[in-house]
């Protein structure tokens, strides 16, 4: 994105500089907010004297506007510059759309948070409240601060003299959510709890060396440690977990170069945030809390762009761990509604995170004091190969027909603290839609004395453990198949009995149930029944009778381990089930609820579910809860090859026919 002056006001939602001449298109009104209009957004607030100076802001955002307000993608068919992509005039309401500024702050002396609707359109504040009885998520300035208070803290120099560790700078800190775990001393406070590690040489892996049995619980609001456990030493463990290049040992020198040439440039089409290729049609936006969003997904057919999906995301990012001492059993994370995944997310290299002809993104974010920074080549748009799209031999003719498939990937990738979760997008010509995470970086380490093992982790170093524990990505699709009023049915595959109309007993066949209200709607996967689900729309019929529809199909997946009392398990409730639909609300948006930091348990999906809101034929929101298990190995340490997991999104009845029939053979002359 290029730098703007935005000067809010502009009866036409167009960007003016501080002159008044226009510098740019109008906005789309689902482009993320750019820097101008982040700063734009904090100046009304300060101006309006709703702000002190002491408030640290969580995220400024873009206030999505109402589905009404917004059309899908332009058909390929029509004309359409960049400027008229951009603007939006291809959807003559798409330019009187106010643009709004959605921004969460903490005012810490309060120990408050608040919410605000900024309108930058007519630069006024549109709404304001104190978000009663919540936490606040940690502010990437506030984990940081953490770190010094911890270090700097008397009772921790004890502790880690202690140990016999004297150069305090080399601990590494890491702020932890302690959930529903504070002391009831603490019960009124902003804290999180501590791991520490160190670095015995600058460029050690910290995990290598964890510190045991000492931590601190910070209060955030006053950036103070409030107090300091010691649960006695165990020694540091020998071993350095050093994985650069540097350090690694001899390194291979027998890969022969690679190289991928797209000598006429790539096959898509970016206008602003919106892109086109092969028959797709999608927005990107991004956010502080869930990174990457993708808006109106739909696919070009006969002239027209049929909706798919109205909007994605990963909504929750939640890891449990297995080992039960104390504190060890304190470990767990909600990355995205403790912290935000978008805050985290990496700056990436041509060549190393993604392959060919790439196309980089910049986002823009709002750092603590409410000034906007930049994330330089945030989300990779690229194209793959990805080997066979389909193939027929006719031997009597000796004819083949063979088609390579390719696809789109769209991903970023975000570092939590020792993890990397990479998180990709494929589109296909076949008019399916895959999402993957590879989950790579550093398993979490706890010291053990020499000799000893425990069954709630795996020794992957001398005195090194790394618990065993589990990733769920909860994944957020608004889903809008053929239009916004859809039905999902779960399809499970039976064995006919054996009888009259079974006389061989080979018989089976899909059994397909809608799922009508909430309560029905809570389901987990069966792949020994072939088990997926369904989203259509029964207000369309294909040209073969069908309702058309997209199915999701589960890939290799897993349940919570924790016990349904465990507090942990209250608070994730969304992770003991891997389909949940909703009926669409604007303001249900994250599964664990707003503000998970310090919840006891029960917001989101629980709270809202309860209602057994009627869910066929209308507005629905998919929930696909996503679980990786990991099982440590010890060829995870130092750091791990990437992990995978992910599902699929198919049309079924969506087309009449293979949507990929008329994709050219490879120029070849042998194809
Ligand atoms: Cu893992």
């Amino acid at each position: 994105m290029v730098a703007r002056q935005h000067v809010a006001g502009d009866d036409d939602g167009s960007l003016r500089a501080a002159d008044g001449r226009r510098v740019g298109p109008a906005r789309h009104p689902l482009d993320p907010l750019d820097a101008g209009e982040i700063r734009a957004a904090v100046e009304i607030l300060r101006r309006e004297r709703l702000v002190t100076p002491a408030a640290r802001f969580v995220s400024v955002s873009l206030n999505e506007p109402a589905k009404d307000q917004i059309a899908f993608a332009v058909p390929v068919g029509r004309p359409s510059t960049d400027q008229a992509a951009n603007a939006g005039q291809s959807d003559p309401r798409a330019a009187a759309v106010p643009r709004e500024a959605f921004v969460v702050l903490l005012e810490p002396r309060q120990h408050a948070t608040y919410e605000a609707v900024v309108s930058l359109t007519t630069s006024s504040v549109s709404s304001w409240r104190l978000v009663p009885d919540v936490r606040g998520p940690v502010t990437l300035a506030e984990y940081a601060e953490c770190e010094r208070v911890t270090r700097s803290d008397p009772q921790v120099r004890a502790g880690l003299e202690r140990r016999g560790l004297t150069a305090p700078e080399q601990v590494l800190v890491e702020a932890w959510g302690i959930g529903s775990f504070a002391a009831p001393e603490d019960a009124g406070r902003r804290v999180v709890w501590t791991l520490l590690f160190y670095r015995e040489r600058p460029d050690d892996n910290p995990y290598a060396k964890p510190i045991y049995g000492l931590h601190a619980i910070v209060d955030l609001d006053e950036m103070a440690v409030v107090r300091v456990e010691d649960l006695g030493a165990v020694p540091l463990p020998p071993g350095s977990g050093a994985y650069a290049a540097s350090r690694a040992g001899p390194l291979r020198d027998d890969l022969s170069p690679l190289g991928i040439v797209q000598p006429q440039g790539p096959g898509f089409d970016v206008r602003g945030w919106e892109i086109r290729w092969q028959r797709w049609r999608l927005r990107l936006g991004f956010t502080a809390r869930e990174g990457l969003v993708l808006h109106t997904i739909g696919y070009e057919d006969g002239g027209r762009v049929r909706p798919v999906i109205w909007r994605a995301s990963v909504a929750e990012l939640f890891i449990p761990y297995a080992d039960p001492r104390p504190f060890q059993g304190w470990r767990n994370a909600f990355d995205i509604g403790e912290y935000g995944i978008g805050i985290m997310t990496n700056s990436l290299q041509l060549g190393c995170d993604c392959l060919g002809e790439i196309r980089y993104f910049d986002v823009e974010l709002a750092d603590q004091n409410g000034e906007p920074y930049t994330i330089r080549q945030a989300i990779c748009l690229h194209e793959e190969d990805s080997g066979l799209l389909w193939k027929h031999f006719d031997a009597a003719l000796q004819t083949t027909e063979t088609r390579r498939s390719r696809r789109l990937v769209i991903s970023f990738i975000i570092t939590a603290g020792n993890y990397e979760y990479a998180i990709y997008w494929y589109f296909y010509q076949d008019a399916s839609i895959e999402f993957e995470v590879k989950l790579t970086g550093i398993v979490l380490t706890s010291a053990v004395a020499p000799g000893e093992a425990s069954e709630f982790g795996t020794v992957v170093a001398p005195q090194t453990l790394a618990a065993h524990h589990q990733h769920f990505l909860s994944l957020r699709l608004d889903m809008a198949v053929d239009g916004l009023r859809n039905t999902v049915y779960e399809v499970d595959t039976e064995a006919v009995p054996p009888g009259p109309a079974n006389p061989l007993g080979n018989a089976f066949r899909p059994v397909k149930r809608p799922l009508r209200r909430e309560s029905e709607a809570q389901r987990v996967i069966d792949p020994l029944r072939g088990r997926h689900w369904l989203v259509a729309n029964p207000g369309h019929r294909s040209g073969l009778g069908h309702e058309p529809a997209y199915k999701l199909i589960p890939g290799s997946n897993v349940l919570a381990f924790s016990h349904p009392d465990a507090p942990v398990t209250q608070r994730a409730a969304f992770a003991t089930k891997h389909l949940w639909v909703t009926p669409y609300q604007p303001d249900e948006r994250f599964p664990a609820g707003d503000y998970p930091n310090q919840h006891p348990g029960g917001a989101g999906l629980p709270a809202w579910t309860k209602a057994d809101r009627p869910i066929e034929n209308t507005d629905i929101v998919l929930w696909y809860t996503l679980g990786a298990h990991h099982i440590t190995r010890p060829e995870d340490w130092p750091v791990m090859p990437a992990d995978r997991a992910g599902f699929t999104l198919k049309p079924a009845g969506f087309f009449d026919r293979n949507p990929a029939l008329d994709v050219a053979p490879s120029p070849s002359p042998h194809c």
